[in-house]
């Protein structure tokens, strides 16, 4: 056991370690704290059911019969968010504010009798609220008759962006997306992009700017949400610029390990389909499973979450949405609520390589106080090395979080983390990038060591927190059949450690699953994480193929029978032990499988490939713990 309030005073001084560029601003510092934060798509596309509108929309359209900025506010703070971006003009060019210079906003209007101000109303809200505020301002204007014109344009949005910069307090985003669906023969516009960066740094010192490129924050490259499993704050943008002009998708993704500025990712996307509202997607707001998906895909990535939340005709948050940021905040909430680290403090024993002075520097124990003398840090020079937490009594937990004081710059480029059970050391989980925060999932499982090794880092090793969670199940529910043989959603029975449960999809034409070289790890076209098998994201109606890697849980130690059935191949995987080979049968005739598993949570991975005609897969389980008849694995609706 340590005493850390007593070794400090036997040891000399240590300097703290010197910064290794780029690093962030303290605006970009402040950014990254926030975490998540809000858009707020709202205009003429949510009186019209549209996600681009023209620019010809009549401004008579616009007439929200309850709009209350003080409901988006207070529903957003209560949930967890640190800011909201309202989207002030999107490309059909109609502000929300009353601009000298167009008669296409607002006061055309007839709400609040052409008197209103909405950027006014929402700022205010969110100061009222205790949250941030931010601006989208699309440069893309689909009204603006200078549009195409270049120097006329650009003073025109000089014009606008100024009224933005500096009618409503701080901003502490201004946000500019690289869209743009003029056509070949459509209006060819040249953004003056360093002009309106400078008004922005003139005029709101204090704020991010986010684009394809930055100069602040960078697009991560999708709008669903997810950051690159390796997942860099550094970015080279050259004289890139965003639309047609930004990096390729995998650099916005990832980021670059050797990238001469700070800019971090920020994953957007809607709790809808849609960015804007639109009735018919009220019962398709994203369940609580997604957006955790998203949070460990972003957040949990070293990125930061923007969550769109679109305002509804009435202009309020739909009930639907306000609920779901409520059980979204409620279950971050239950599943970061007891650090095990931190609770075993008094007794946890910590031991480590190569420290920079003295083992006291690493102190679990004052965990993100932004104390400098309690990073983990190594002699200077030094880019590998572990650490490793013995706890007295062994703890049960799920996910661990890893943190790096990207203060002084962003260094891990690969890690493995591996754990002590009953006396024997096994390797839990491997990965890449730290950065701000990194989440790691795994199986549930008893701990009574935890050792950290940093295998490859930019520079001299820092680590600036360690936390080890235990998710309650009923942040995922898990539902092993019921007994009486009812299909049981896949959802339920698929937890996802990181990285979740993943779907690889391959344009192929196959005979055989066999020995496919074509289902090479580098060969898939698509890939994501998702929450259930369906076969859905194929990305051919025929000769195509699919690989599913996921866990099971299994309830009971025993032996349990699989039936898989599919049309025109399958096979299924546990713990790389092929348990049914379906290869090449075409009909859907169903086959079967058997495997003897202990209780506990265990590696499948589910092939599937269609050589043209029907679409089907279907996975049945028997055994212990799962009732008489079994339980459905893929719902009845998968066959397509
Ligand atoms: C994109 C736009 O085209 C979408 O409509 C949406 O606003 C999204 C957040 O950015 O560039």
């Amino acid at each position: 056991m340590l005493i850390l309030t007593v070794l400090p005073l036997l040891l000399p001084e240590v300097s703290a370690p010197a910064p290794l560029l780029p690093v962030p601003t303290p605006a970009q510092l402040r950014w990254q704290r926030m975490e998540r934060y809000a858009f707020v798509h709202f205009g003429p596309n949510t009186f019209t059911d549209r996600e681009w509108g023209e620019g010809n929309e009549d401004p008579k359209n616009f007439a929200p019969s309850a709009l209350d900025a003080g409901q988006w506010a207070r529903a957003l703070k209560e949930s967890g968010f640190g800011g909201l971006i309202l989207t002030a003009k999107h490309h059909d060019g109609f502000c929300l504010w009353p601009s000298r210079h167009t008669t296409h906003d607002i006061a055309a209007s007839p709400w609040r009798d052409g008197k209103g101000d909405l950027v006014q109303e929402v700022s205010q809200a969110c100061r009222e609220a205790g949250i941030a505020f931010g601006v989208y301002l699309s440069p893309w204007d689909r009204h603006e008759p200078s549009y195409g014109d270049s120097p006329r344009y650009n003073e025109h949005y000089v014009a606008q962006l100024t009224e933005l910069l500096s009618g409503y307090g701080p901003l502490f985003e201004v946000w500019w997306d690289g869209a743009c669906g003029e056509g070949p023969n459509g209006k060819r516009q040249e953004y003056d992009w360093p002009r309106f960066r400078k008004l922005v740094r003139e005029l709101q010192p204090q704020a991010v700017i986010f684009s394809d490129v930055g100069p602040d924050v960078r697009w991560v490259g999708n709008e669903r949400g997810f950051a690159g499993e390796t997942c860099w704050s550094m970015q080279s943008p050259g004289d890139r610029t965003p639309g047609i002009g930004a990096p390729p998708t995998s650099e916005l993704n990832e980021g670059l390990r050797d990238g001469v500025q700070w800019i971090p990712a920020e994953c957007d996307v809607s709790i809808r389909p849609g960015w804007f509202h639109h009735t018919r997607e009220d019962e398709r707001v994203k369940s609580v499973a997604e957006l955790l998906e998203i949070y460990y895909a972003s957040i949990g990535r070293n990125g930061n979450l923007l969550l769109n939340i679109p305002a509804d005709r009435r202009g309020l948050f739909h009930e639907n949405d306000v609920a779901r940021l409520k059980e979204f905040d409620a279950a971050l909430k239950q599943i970061f609520a007891h650090d095990l680290i931190r609770a075993a403090q008094s007794s946890l024993l910590v031991t480590a390589s190569g420290m920079r002075g003295n083992v006291a520097r690493f102190g679990p124990l004052q965990l993100f106080d932004g104390d400098p003398s309690t990073y983990w840090a190594l002699d200077d020079g030094q880019k590998t090395g572990h650490v490793t937490l013995s706890f007295e009594e062994p703890v049960r937990a799920d996910q661990l979080v890893l943190c790096e004081p990207i203060e002084l710059g962003q260094r891990v480029a690969r890690f493995r983390v591996e754990v002590e059970q009953s006396g024997v050391w096994k390797e839990l989980v491997r990965g890449t990038t730290i950065g701000a925060k990194r989440i790691l999932r795994f199986p549930p499982q008893e701990i009574a060591a935890l050792r950290v090794h940093i295998e490859d880092a930019r520079g001299t090793l820092l680590l600036s927190s360690l936390e080890l969670y235990l998710a309650p199940d009923s942040v995922y529910p898990l539902v092993h059949g019921s007994g009486n043989g009812a299909p049981l959603p896949a959802l339920q029975l698929l937890r996802a450690p990181d990285p979740g449960l993943r779907v690889r999809a391959f344009e192929v034409q196959l005979e055989k699953l066999a020995g496919a070289s074509a289902l090479a790890a580098d060969a898939h076209v698509a890939e994501s994480v998702v929450t259930r098998i369906d076969l859905a994201p194929l990305t051919r109606a025929e000769q195509a193929a699919l690989v599913f890697d996921g866990y099971l849980e299994v309830p009971k130690t025993g032996r349990f029978q699989f039936t898989l059935a599919s049309d025109d191949g399958s096979r299924l995987f546990l713990d790389e032990v092929l348990v049914i080979d379906n290869d090449g049968l075409h009909g859907a005739e169903p086959r079967q499988g058997s495997i003897a598993l202990e209780q506990g949570w265990h590696r499948v991975r589910l092939e599937y490939f269609q050589a043209g005609g029907a679409k089907q897969l279907a996975l049945r389980w028997a055994g212990p713990g799962l009732g008489l008849f079994g339980a459905e694995i893929a719902p009845e609706r998968l066959f397509h």
